[in-house]
């Protein structure tokens, strides 16, 4: 099971093609909806003011409305890629962004709007995660979920998954919702931007999937959420908090009535033991800022540079659904795979079930 993207912020159109999906699938256009509304900018005023209908188009691999097995391409037509930022920046380079890479690697870049380095680009992964979620869901009763961690130095308090859809970070406290719009009303004025955290976990998860050594699920995952553009950081379950434990704090201690915690994340040796498949992501502040630097040019000159554009303050605040996708991206191609090798004998073992935290 494998997805590829295709297209630019400021081009006509952004696709992917879906390679591997099992026949049978039944999928509408008007199922992608709701998650990329969940994604989209425009939806409240901590995010970019860009208005996209975001419409999914089902170009192929779907016949009268299940999947065929053969290639599904989505399309999704750009209707407002108007911007004013691109002269500016097209022979300049913003600090902490892509756009000096991508002039060393290729000697020239699609300007417009971030070109391919654009937020836009995760549409499409978005949308392709929409079958892989219903997949799941269907063959296992797998969920796939996520939650905002951190916004700067600002975290949840309490955690109530309730009120998640409710408020526009995707925040599991909704008492502290107000003091976020005030943090962020203060981070647009003065023109700055901040990094976020976010946490997407599945429940539901089988024990067996993912590879012992090449191809492992943590690996995969690791992979699949670093590809999602200003992501810095990935950790499965404790992550780097592990650095600070000793050895009989980290350990899920097994007990036939289930795992007594999850610090391991749901991963051991690359495989899933059943539990709780629990990853967190760490975003970059956004890189495009109308507070003035003095950087320079493709030429080498130095140049004073300031981004205009609509750009967001928090990149991460819109990366809940994206970090959901590629962790469902990833299973729905671990299942596949396990099922090639496997089939439906995987579990020798007696299974121990998950905690009841997960
Ligand atoms: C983005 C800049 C803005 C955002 C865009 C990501 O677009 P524009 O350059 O057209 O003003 O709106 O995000 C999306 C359009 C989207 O759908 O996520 C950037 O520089 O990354």
């Amino acid at each position: 099971f494998r997805v590829t993207t295709f297209g630019e912020s400021h081009g006509p159109a952004i696709g992917c093609v879906i390679d591997g999906c099992p026949p049978g699938i039944a999928i509408a256009p008007e199922e992608f909806a709701h998650d990329l509304a969940r994604r989209a900018t425009g939806k409240s005023r901590h995010t970019s003011a860009r208005r996209e209908a975001d419409e999914v188009e089902i170009l192929s691999g779907v016949y009268e409305g299940l999947t065929t097995g053969t290639p599904i391409a989505l399309l999704v037509r750009n209707t407002d890629q108007k911007s004013k930022d691109y002269n500016a920046i097209a022979r300049q380079f913003r600090p902490g962004h892509a756009d000096y890479a991508y002039w060393q690697k290729y000697g020239l870049r699609d300007p417009r709007g971030g070109g391919r380095s654009s937020a836009r680009e995760t549409t499409m992964r978005v949308a392709a995660a929409v079958v892989a979620k219903k997949w799941l869901a269907e063959r296992f009763g797998l969920t796939v979920r996520g939650y905002m961690a951190q916004i700067g130095d600002v975290v949840p308090r309490s955690h109530d998954w309730t009120v998640v859809e409710d408020n526009p970070f995707f925040w599991p406290d909704a008492s502290q919702v107000p003091e976020l719009e005030r943090y962020m009303d203060a981070l647009r004025k003065s023109g700055d931007s901040v990094g976020a955290k976010v946490v997407a976990v599945a429940d539901g998860v089988p024990p067996g999937w993912g590879e012992p050594v090449y191809g492992k699920l943590d690996g995969e995952l690791a992979a699949a959420m670093m590809s999602i553009n200003a992501v810095k950081g990935v950790e499965i379950g404790d992550g780097f908090a592990a650095v600070a434990q000793k050895g009989t704090e980290h350990r899920d201690v097994m007990t036939p009535g289930g795992f007594l915690s999850n610090h391991a994340g749901g991963v051991l040796g690359g495989i899933s033991t059943g539990q709780q498949v629990a990853v967190s992501v760490a975003f970059k502040p956004t890189s495009s800022l109308r507070l003035p630097v003095e950087g320079v040019d493709v030429d080498g000159k130095v140049v004073d540079i300031v981004t205009t554009g609509r750009h967001d303050p928090c990149v991460g605040i819109r990366a809940t659904p994206i970090c959901e996708a590629m962790l469902a991206l990833v299973l729905m191609d671990q299942a596949l795979r396990h099922r090639a090798q496997c089939g439906d004998v995987g579990v020798v073992a007696p299974r121990i079930p998950p905690s009841a935290d997960g």
